[in-house]
Order: structure tokens, then C-alpha cells, then sequence
């Protein structure tokens, strides 16, 4: 009898009456009522509406689980520990400092108790074992719960960010951050399953599809370095497509400056990124290294351990055979055709032996500065994987193209240069190969509709090595940004809206790192300015580089051991790091000869045809983003000067597309910790805790979650979103401040705070209205199941 949805909506109860009564014969089931002509409609037709409904519908799934699934969970419960204790949250704490939170991790961790909370926040300590708390039992057990009922886990986080996006029709990013190795890309994955495991997609391939692009991206953006046998050389931003119900239908990944200078040199200790090992190991094992031209007496010389270990320890790896299998499959399943696939490890081998051209000079009468190619074999073996003519290669190689005056002259490279020129080479393709297979994974899991996502962030954690160089200063700064982007959600943008707002809250003092931030950012002073200047010098070198940082950096954070060294410290949040700038400008000039790209389009092989067509990179050059909500002050998202450098252009650039993609959606952190740097289980070495707790702002994050509002709510959404609770469906009440006031007394919450336009709530406040708007929807459906005998 209903007329339009609207009419429908507003009556909740006769929605579901209607939805159970009229229009199912069998059992309601959740993907009937999805599909339900109304339900469908309403979604084309109003957002309001349909963030009506959404709710509506996740109550609803929430209960159908209940229903099913209640003894289910009495029995896992027994089976499973899972005791809640009150020091879950570190709010809860009635002492609090330093020390007695170091006390509480510690003995956590002691019990395995690696998840705490912080009010919203999530703790999360590496554990550096195997634990058993990610089955299926475990990701049911976290569906759709108040968060106090288990304990502290990375999928409450997942389900908050979920229930968040259902509920309110909100996009959400997860954003993970924590020095490298502290759990950052696991915690990603563990979010990424529990999120597939929530958003059920009848499809399960689509499943199967999202839950490959991790290893698959990681096989090609991660290697082994001194700190992390996995460690990240890349950022990762992984949105996960949901339809307004709540069901996963696609993903798309966005890459931040891969470290390629990986692909031609490894620190000491450190090795190339893990594809490399396992195609040579897997072509090893099925025969193949001939039929992709690889020397089979001695691995190629960029895989080759620089630290006297042999090609025994390559191929006799089970692990890097296993894993180019999974390699294999994940192509597969995600939908890589096997053109595609063969083209991919032409490319990659291609670079093995590019790796292995050499030069030498030749020296006559006339020339000095000439050289060539003793080896020959590396040269064809190139050439003849990436389908070009072995003389343009040489010929690319060893010399290049000017143009003077309207009249091309060709010039010949020296040794060193035409080192240079195929180490350009060997990067540009792998970066360039490594955006394909991206974009070529997003074109695959493509979809049409627009719909709701939840992003994870994933990004290389802060690194401090013994030697750090330009690849680390990118990374650092980076970490810097998102630091940043913490301190203004948690700290920053809170106490202004209470002042804004005229709420009497008293200020929480934190470590603002703005300043350094400055430093490396401002224009025309900043450090990534200055690089980029010198590097359009080219009679500049390092020494004049950190000269010239010397001398117009005026920061507290920088510093110069001694003045001709080519060294310069920076005092970052998470701690001091001394730089040496060899090769800073090289890496920042990042060139690729006219003549290598000249010679690789002339490939005969498709892929690579497209991957030097045009610029692959997302960059869109000098766009300028439009940001909705300004968080980030508007000087960090200025379009790059031109010429771009790495600096300026992809690093700086693509930070900002990231940090612009994050400020859009609701954000939920999580604050990886490493209790000890020898990856050792059960060890907690509190000094080293304490640093990281120090430096992420821990103890004042506990403050403001204790004392703060972490959510404000306008007084017309709020009422919009809990008018059930105090009124009757059909009341349709006024979106005032009473009528606010009325539905908080109604659900006896106390310590709440009005502020002009907003109601002021503490994150637990909001749990309760959910569950109690969830209950009463439960309540009337259960009722109705009953009068209809589905429930016995
Ligand atoms: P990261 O992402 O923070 O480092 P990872 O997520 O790669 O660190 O974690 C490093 C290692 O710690 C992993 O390889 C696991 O062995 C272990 N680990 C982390 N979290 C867990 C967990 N929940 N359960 C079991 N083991 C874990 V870097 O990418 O280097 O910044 O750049
Ligand atoms: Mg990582």
C-alpha cells in the first residue's frame, strides 16, 4: 500500500513488516531484502534516503547473523580466549603516564595481547610470531559488535571503518603508520581480508580476485633490507569498492614513489626487489633460463649477493620457487592473460641482463671518451628480450643525440656515462613496468558504479640506517606528512572546533611538527627547493648541494657534523638521522636519456610499446588537486615548479595526492610498534617502546581521548541519524537543539557537551546510540518474525 519509498522509509517498522510480511514467502534473507524494488529505488534516488537505508539494511544483516549464528558463537566463545580486560583501552587507566602505560603493554604483550586501544585508536605491537586470532571464528566474532565485547583487534578497526561507511554513507581510510618493521603491511592485509570477509560479494572470485593484489604488488614494490626481510619500497594506498549496501564489488590501488633505485644497487646486506629472485629461481626450476636468455652458471650481477654467497643460494630456495608459483596464480586469478604474463618476465629478464652489459673505454689517438661493449652476449640477450635491434641498443648506449642549433650532433659517451645511461635504462623500466602492472590490476578490478570505499594506507615506515641516503629522506619526510596528518586530526582540528564551537574543553599540549615540515617543504627555501635548484645546475655536485643546505637552512632540525663532509643531519619526530648526500642530485635529476626511450619504442612487443608511449606516470604534471576539506595547510599542495624533479614532482606530488585522498574520508589510525629491533618473539624491550610511544604522541593522544570529544556531530545529522530513539518513525521532528537534547536523555547518556551547531560526544557515546538504534530495529524485527512463526 505504500506509495513511494520515502513514505516507506520514514515508517521503518512498516518497512520491515512490509519487507518481511508481505513480500517473502521463504525465510527473509539479506540479499532478498537488497533486492528489493524499493530498497533499489530509494538508493538511485536520494542520498538521504539512502543513508536511511543503509543503516537499516547493516542492522538487519547484523541481526540475520545473530539469529543464525547465536550458539555458533556461545561455542566459540568457550573455545577461544578471548577475555575483555579494562586495560583494553589506556582511556580506562586511572593513573596515567609513561610508565604505568609501558606497565600495561608490557604485560599485554607478556599474555599476547598485542591490540590496545587508545579510545579510537588502535595500538597495535609486532608480535613476530604466528598467532591464531585471524581465523574465520575470529573475523565472525568481530562482525558488527560493540567494541567492548572482545578484545582489542585490527578487525574492529576493519568493521568500525565498515560499519562506519554502511551506516552513514561516509567513505573511510585506514591509516596505518609505525617505523619500518613494526607490522604495518600485515596489519594492511589482515584489514583487507577481514574487509572482504564483511563486504560478502556473492561473487567469490571478486574475492579471491582482492585478496591476490597484496602479494602480487609486494612481489614487485617489496625487497629485503637491513630492518625488514619485507620491508615496503613503495607507499600503497588500497581502496576497496563497496555498493551502498555494503557489499565489496572492486578495488583500486594507487602507488607512491617506488624505490627503483633498488633495481641497480642494494646497500650492503640488503637485496633487490623480490620478483627478481623468485622468476630467476622459478625459470631455474622449470627449465626456462635459457628460454629467457638468463646465464645459468651465475645469477645476474643485480641479484647477485655482493656478500660472497652463490647461486646455490638462489635456486636451491624453496621459497622463492613457491613463491613465483603464487607469483603465477596471482596473474591468474586477477585476470592477467598470459600474453601479458610472458611480456612481463621478457621485461624483467631483460633487466637481469641488462644489469649485465659492461663497458670498457676505447682509447685512440683521436677520442678518449669513447666506449663500448666487450660482452656482447648480455647487449643481445637484452635486446632480444625487449624485441629491439641490438646495434640501436649499443648505439643508445654508447652515444647520444644533441641538438645545437637546429643540427643534430652525436656524441660519444664515456664509460662512467653510458653506466649511467643503462642503469637509467634498468629503472626506468622496472618503475615503469611496476605502474603498468598497477594500472593493469585496476583496469581488472574496474567497476562501473560508483559506490562507497574504505582506503588502507600503507606506506614505507620511518627508516634509520646506518648509511641513509636520498631514498631514506623521502621516506622520512613522508612519514613526516603523515605524522602530520595525525596531529592535525587527533590534536589540532579538535581544540579548534571547541573553541569555534565555544566548548570548554582544556587544551591537550603536543609535539607539532610543522616546522620541520616546513623546512623540507617551503618554496623557494625549503630543503626538496633547494635540491631541485641544484639540480638544474649541471656543474653542481654534492659538495655544492649540502653547502648550499648548510647555508640557508636555518632550522633547530638541521645540522652539519663538519663542513666539507657530505653529510647533514635532521632532527625528525622520530628521532635524529644523519644523511649522506653522494648521489642525492643524480637521484633527484632521475634522467632517462631521449635516446633509450627513442630506441625502446621501437619495440616490436606490445607492453612495451605502451609503457614508453606516453608518461605512465599519474602524475597529471602540473594539475592542481581540488581539496574538499582543507586540513593540510595549502602550501603543501602547490603544483611543483618546473622543470620537475623526483623531489618536487613524483615525490612531493604524489604525497599530496595521497595526503588530499586521505582528508576526503573518515579516518581510523593504527600505530604500529616495535617492542624489539632483533624480531623476536615475547621480548619487550620497554626503552625502545617508550621512544615510539614518545615520538607518536601517545600519552597526549590518551589525554584527548580521555578529556576530548572525538566526535562532533551537527545538531541536524544527529537528529537525522537517532530521531528513532526518542521519537516515533513518523514524527519527522525538527532538526533542532532540543530536539538533540531530547534523544541524548532519552538514551541516558551522560557527559556529553552542546556546542553551537553541534553536539559534542565521546567515541563510546556513539557506540551506544549505534547499538541502541540497532536493538530497536532488532526488537521490532524479531517481533515480526515472531508473529509470522519464523523463529519457532
Ligand atoms: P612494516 O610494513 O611496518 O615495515 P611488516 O608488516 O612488513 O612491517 O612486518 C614485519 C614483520 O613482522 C613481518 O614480516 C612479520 O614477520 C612480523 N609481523 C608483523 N605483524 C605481524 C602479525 N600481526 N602477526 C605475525 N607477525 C607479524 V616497512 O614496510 O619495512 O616500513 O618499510
Ligand atoms: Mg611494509
Amino acid at each position: 500500500t505504500l506509495r513511494n519509498p520515502e513514505e516507506w522509509c520514514r515508517s521503518f517498522s512498516h518497512f520491515i513488516a512490509q519487507c518481511l510480511i508481505k513480500d517473502f514467502e521463504t525465510r527473509p534473507s539479506v540479499t532478498h531484502l537488497l533486492e528489493h524494488p524499493f530498497i533499489k529505488q530509494a538508493h538511485g534516488k536520494e542520498m538521504a534516503l539512502g543513508q536511511q537505508l543503509s543503516t537499516l539494511i547493516c542492522e538487519q544483516q547484523d541481526l540475520g547473523c545473530k539469529l543464525k549464528t547465536k550458539h555458533e558463537r556461545i561455542n566459540t566463545r568457550k573455545t577461544l580466549i578471548i577475555e575483555t580486560s579494562p586495560d583494553d583501552d589506556l582511556v580506562n587507566l586511572e593513573f596515567l603516564d609513561e610508565e604505568t602505560i609501558i606497565k600495561h603493554l608490557s604485560k599485554r604483550y607478556d599474555e599476547l595481547q598485542i591490540y590496545t586501544y587508545v579510545g579510537d585508536i588502535l595500538i597495535a605491537l609486532n608480535p613476530f610470531q604466528t598467532l591464531s586470532i585471524y581465523s574465520p571464528q575470529f573475523s565472525k566474532l568481530y562482525h558488527g559488535v560493540k567494541r567492548a565485547d572482545n578484545p582489542p583487534h585490527i578487525f574492529a578497526t576493519a568493521d568500525a571503518a565498515y560499519q562506519g561507511m554502511v551506516t552513514f554513507c561516509k567513505d573511510q581510510c585506514i591509516i596505518i603508520s609505525g617505523e619500518s618493521g613494526a607490522g604495518k603491511t600485515e596489519s594492511a592485509h589482515l584489514i583487507v581480508q577481514h574487509l572482504t570477509f564483511l563486504g560478502k560479494a556473492n561473487n567469490r572470485t571478486l574475492r579471491e580476485k582482492i585478496l591476490q593484489v597484496n602479494p602480487l604488488v609486494e612481489a614487485f614494490g617489496n625487497a629485503c633490507t637491513a630492518i625488514n626481510d619485507n620491508s615496503s619500497r613503495f607507499g600503497k594506498y588500497l581502496e576497496m569498492k563497496f555498493t551502498p549496501t555494503g557489499a565489496v564489488m572492486g578495488a583500486k590501488i594507487s602507488e607512491y614513489l617506488l624505490e627503483k633505485s633498488r633495481v641497480i644497487k642494494q646497500a650492503t646486506g640488503e637485496k633487490n626487489f623480490h620478483i627478481f629472485y623468485y622468476i630467476y629461481a622459478g625459470l631455474y626450476h622449470q627449465e626456462k633460463l635459457k628460454k629467457y636468455r638468463l646465464p645459468d652458471k651465475k645469477p645476474p650481477r643485480y641479484i647477485e649477493n655482493q656478500h660472497g654467497k652463490v647461486m646455490q643460494d638462489i635456486v636451491s630456495s624453496k621459497l622463492y620457487k613457491e613463491q613465483f608459483d603464487a607469483i603465477q596464480d596471482c596473474f591468474r586469478i586477477i585476470g592477467f592473460t598470459d600474453e601479458e604474463v610472458n611480456s612481463v618476465y621478457r621485461i624483467l629478464c631483460a633487466i637481469l641482463n641488462t644489469g649485465n652489459i659492461e663497458f670498457t673505454a676505447i682509447t685512440s689517438q683521436h677520442q678518449t671518451d669513447k666506449s663500448e661493449v666487450p660482452n656482447v652476449e648480455a647487449l643481445e640477450n637484452a635486446a632480444a628480450l625487449l624485441c629491439i635491434g641490438p646495434e640501436e641498443l649499443t648505439e643508445a648506449l654508447t652515444s647520444h643525440c644533441v641538438v645545437t642549433r637546429g643540427e643534430t650532433i652525436i656524441r660519444t659517451n664515456t664509460v662512467d656515462k653510458a653506466t649511467d645511461v643503462r642503469d637509467a635504462m634498468s629503472k626506468a623500466l622496472y618503475g615503469r613496468l611496476f605502474s603498468w602492472i598497477v594500472n593493469r590490476i585496476n583496469a581488472l578490478l574496474h567497476v562501473a558504479e560508483s559506490g562507497m570505499n574504505v582506503g588502507i594506507l600503507d606506506i614505507f615506515g620511518f627508516e634509520n640506517f646506518k648509511k641513509n641516503s636520498f631514498e631514506q629522506l623521502c621516506i622520512n619526510i613522508a612519514n613526516e606528512q603523515i605524522q602530520f596528518y595525525f596531529n592535525q586530526h587527533i590534536f589540532a582540528l579538535e581544540q579548534m572546533e571547541y573553541q569555534s564551537e565555544g566548548v570548554d574543553a582544556s587544551l591537550v599540549e603536543y609535539e607539532d611538527n610543522r616546522p620541520i615540515l616546513d623546512m623540507f617543504l617551503q618554496k623557494p627555501m625549503g630543503l626538496l627547493s633547494l635540491l631541485d635548484e641544484e639540480s638544474r645546475f649541471p656543474q653542481a655536485t654534492d659538495q655544492t648541494l649540502v653547502d648550499k643546505f648548510e647555508d640557508n637552512l636555518r632550522y633547530k632540525y638541521f645540522w652539519r657534523p663538519k663542513r666539507f663532509e657530505l653529510c647533514f643531519g635532521i632532527q625528525h619526530y622520530a628521532g635524529k638521522v644523519l644523511y649522506n648526500v653522494n648521489g642525492f642530485l643524480e637521484k633527484n635529476r632521475d634522467t632517462l636519456p631521449a635516446d633509450i626511450v627513442v630506441v625502446l619504442r621501437t619495440s616490436e612487443n606490445k607492453l612495451l610499446q605502451q609503457l614508453f608511449s606516453s608518461p605512465l606516470t599519474k602524475t597529471g604534471r602540473c594539475q592542481r588537486l581540488v581539496i574538499k576539506v582543507l586540513i593540510i595547510p595549502v602550501t603543501f599542495f602547490a603544483p611543483p615548479p618546473s622543470p620537475c624533479f623526483v623531489s618536487s614532482l613524483r615525490w612531493q606530488y604524489s604525497l599530496m595526492d595521497l595526503l588530499s585522498k586521505m582528508v576526503v574520508g573518515q579516518p581510523h589510525f593504527v600505530r604500529c610498534i616495535k617492542p624489539n629491533d632483533d624480531r623476536q618473539a615475547l621480548r619487550f624491550f620497554k626503552e625502545r617502546v617508550m621512544v615510539q610511544l614518545r615520538y607518536t604522541g601517545i600519552l597526549e593522544t590518551v589525554n584527548i581521548r580521555r578529556q576530548g570529544y572525538s566526535h562532533r556531530i551537527l545538531f541536524e545529522e544527529f537528529v537525522n541519524r537517532y530521531y528513532y530513539l526518542a521519537f516515533r518513525a513518523h514524527q519527522m521532528p525538527d532538526s533542532s537543539k532540543e530536539n538533540a537534547v531530547a534523544i541524548l536523555e532519552r538514551a541516558k547518556l551522560e557527559n556529553w557537551v552542546l556546542g553551537k551547531t553541534k553536539v559534542f560526544l565521546k567515541y563510546y557515546h556513539v557506540e551506544q546510540l549505534n547499538l541502541l538504534l540497532r536493538e530497536l530495529i532488532a526488537r521490532v524485527m524479531v517481533m515480526q518474525a515472531y508473529t509470522k512463526g519464523w523463529l519457532g
